[in-house]
């Protein structure tokens, strides 16, 4: 199976933080393959740098905030014309109620009509407060026809009403899968 990887770290475009072993090995180093920023979209600007799983910054969510960062790309950027699923992970930390908040996917025609809307509810997996967790989910798209203009948008929603609700979300990858 072919697989298709489009993934990196949420902060490039911003802070410059850098997407390669090299800043890893040696903080004083900032760099990003600029290719890779394509497709990474201010969906909001919900960036901290309290509470982070690698590194120094991570994406959050909140009442105030409910979209986060996200990827959107159109399929023609994609690499195959035989996209069938993509897989979402992310490292999540959750504080207060958080009972809504759910990986969101979207693919638009080029109208930006919906051909499909896919939500994934995170708090279904149990995880802990105020602990890092890492999850995973696949969305089928079944017959959608990706061709003709349509592009996808991926993110993380919290809809929770409770002020105390935050969700922060860090190392968040997608793949596109041709099966
Ligand atoms: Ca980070």
């Amino acid at each position: 199976m072919k697989k298709l990887f489009i993934g990196l770290s949420l902060a490039f475009g911003l802070f410059a933080c850098g997407d390669n072993q090299e800043t890893a090995e040696n903080p004083l180093v900032f760099s990003t393959s600029i290719d890779n920023l394509q497709g990474w979209t201010k969906l909001s600007k919900n960036i901290q740098s309290e509470v982070s799983h690698s590194g120094i910054w991570a994406a959050y969510t909140s009442k105030k905030m409910p979209y986060s960062y996200g990827l959107e790309i159109p399929f023609q950027l994609i690499p195959s014309s035989n996209i069938k699923k993509v897989k979402v992970s992310a490292w999540v930390y959750k504080e207060g109620k958080n009972d809504k908040s759910s990986i969101a996917v979207e693919i638009r025609d080029k109208e930006d009509k919906f051909l499909f809307n896919g939500y994934h509810d995170i708090v279904k997996v149990p995880f802990e407060d105020k602990k890092w967790t890492k999850i995973e989910h696949v969305f089928d798209f079944g017959n959608v026809n990706t061709s003709d203009g349509a592009y996808t948008k991926i993110y993380f929603w919290n809809s929770d009403a409770d002020e105390t609700s935050k969700l922060y979300i860090d190392d968040y990858r997608v793949e596109f899968l041709e099966q």
